[in-house]
């Protein structure tokens, strides 16, 4: 009797085993990938294309920055981003961040990304490290 009620279990027993050498970290972007892919904190770049987000209406404009702090506790960065033509001077600010990009960010790397009011946040999409510091 013990047995058959443990089987259950089992299943998620060998999904951890499998996610484990994946070196599937478990953050947000992890939950969604198929066991043994390996970890998005690991990759150098990002599998989602900014196409996938493009219908959204969302305006989304290219940023390219340095980052200047790091703020885990807010999911933020503060980010001193060069001239957006046509839509901001070259100043520093704070966007909100996923997971796994806040994971990787270091105070001085220069990045590139996809900026974007969303609700009441500047957001930071598609981040790409050009140069660590
Ligand atoms: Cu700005």
């Amino acid at each position: 009797m013990k047995t058959t009620r443990l089987l259950p279990l089992l299943p998620l027993a060998v999904a951890t085993l499998f996610a484990a050498e994946g070196k599937n970290c478990g953050c947000d972007c992890c939950k969604e990938r198929p066991k043994g892919t390996a970890c998005c904190c690991f990759e150098d770049t990002p599998a989602a294309p900014a196409a996938a987000a493009a219908n959204d209406g969302i305006k989304r404009h290219d940023l390219r920055g340095v980052v200047t702090n790091v703020y885990a506790d807010r999911s933020a960065l503060l980010v001193r981003h060069e001239e957006i033509p046509g839509f901001m001077k070259p100043m520093t600010m704070l966007f909100k961040v996923d997971a796994a990009t806040l994971q990787a960010a270091r105070k001085g790397q220069t990045i590139t990304a996809r900026m974007s009011r969303q609700g009441n946040d500047w957001v930071l999409e598609d981040v790409k490290v050009v140069a660590q510091p």
